[in-house]
């Protein structure tokens, strides 16, 4: 998918060439241009990525100075490399994880230290399986396309019930009252974790631009993080509002990236420690697992470096 758009590229050139213009001008104005320049070269580039991670025909604002940040990794433990993630939450100690794929489909407890699976229960070959999310002593699984979302109960994996929904199933997370799910699309649904019922619907949006593709989920004191599925970006999503209030750019995390030999192996699985204030993140058949912390990237002191 090309997402630079011919009106970007006319952009950036009318942008180049007033700053040719103002190369003559007193050395502030040919800073400041610079800045404004290189600010704006950044800009498109980015949103060059939200749009390739979205379904959408760019027709609103091209430019976006949504908050970006980068990453630092704090720790690197072990992670099935066979594993397909598409649900990781971290809960009383231990990690909990929801792989997919037909005939691979399973949940399971995992010691994060080791990567060593403790608990497994696998679903029939008939099911992929999606996000999970823990309410309480009940463990929720969703499902690709099956259309169904399965209960567990959190410590023995013995099966407790069966939900049925609509959409596709991706992510699912917990904001302490209401499960949140994706389903693919640029909608977040919120739904009561007693009876699975829609109780609402936010439309996640960038720069007033839709973005879709939203995968694996966790909730973050107070923000809905999401992995935007085929890149490299978490989106963190204002729950209230559906505005993505920050890109994560996880970039280079996983080296060298498994994607190079499997299209399938791309960043997915997002799990929050409340306790300990941990975020750890992984991808689909990555054979690790990092724990990281994010910070602002701060352009305008680069610029002004560079
Ligand atoms: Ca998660």
């Amino acid at each position: 998918m090309c997402a630079i758009t011919s009106a970007h590229l006319t952009l950036l050139r009318v942008v180049d060439v007033a700053q040719q213009r103002v190369r003559r001008s007193a050395s502030v104005f040919k800073l400041l241009w610079r800045a404004a320049g290189i600010l704006l070269t950044l800009s498109v580039v980015r949103y060059a990525a939200v749009a390739a991670a979205s379904d959408f025909t760019p027709t609103g604002p091209s430019i976006t100075l949504t908050p970006v940040y980068t990453y630092r990794i704090i720790a690197t433990y072990p992670h099935d490399p066979s594993a397909f993630t598409q649900g990781l939450l971290f809960a009383e100690g231990m990690l909990y994880e929801g792989t997919g794929w037909y005939g691979a489909s399973s949940v399971r407890r995992v010691e994060l230290t080791s990567g060593t699976v403790l608990q497994q229960h696998n679903l029939d070959a008939e099911y992929f399986g999606e996000g999970i999310a823990v309410v309480s002593d009940t463990l929720y699984q969703l499902t690709w396309q099956n259309r169904v979302a399965f209960t567990y109960d959190k410590t023995s994996f013995r099966p407790l019930g069966v939900f049925s929904y609509t959409t596709e199933g991706w992510g699912l997370t917990y904001d302490g009252q209401r499960l949140i799910m994706s389903d693919g699309s640029p909608v977040l649904y919120f739904r009561d974790p007693a009876t699975f019922a829609v109780l609402g619907q936010i439309t996640v949006t960038d720069a007033g631009l839709p973005v879709a593709r939203l995968n694996e989920l966790e909730y973050i004191n107070g923000e809905v993080w999401a992995n935007v599925w085929m890149t490299d970006w978490i989106a963190r999503i204002d729950p209230a509002s559906g505005r993505v209030t920050g890109w994560v750019d996880l970039s280079h995390l996983m080296a060298p990236h498994p994607r190079l030999s499997d299209p399938d192996a791309v960043l997915n699985g997002i799990a929050w420690d409340e306790v300990g204030k941990r975020l750890f993140v992984t991808g689909k058949r990555w054979p690790a697992l990092f724990e990281i912390e994010v910070r602002r990237l701060l352009f305008l002191p680069l610029v002004l470096r560079s």
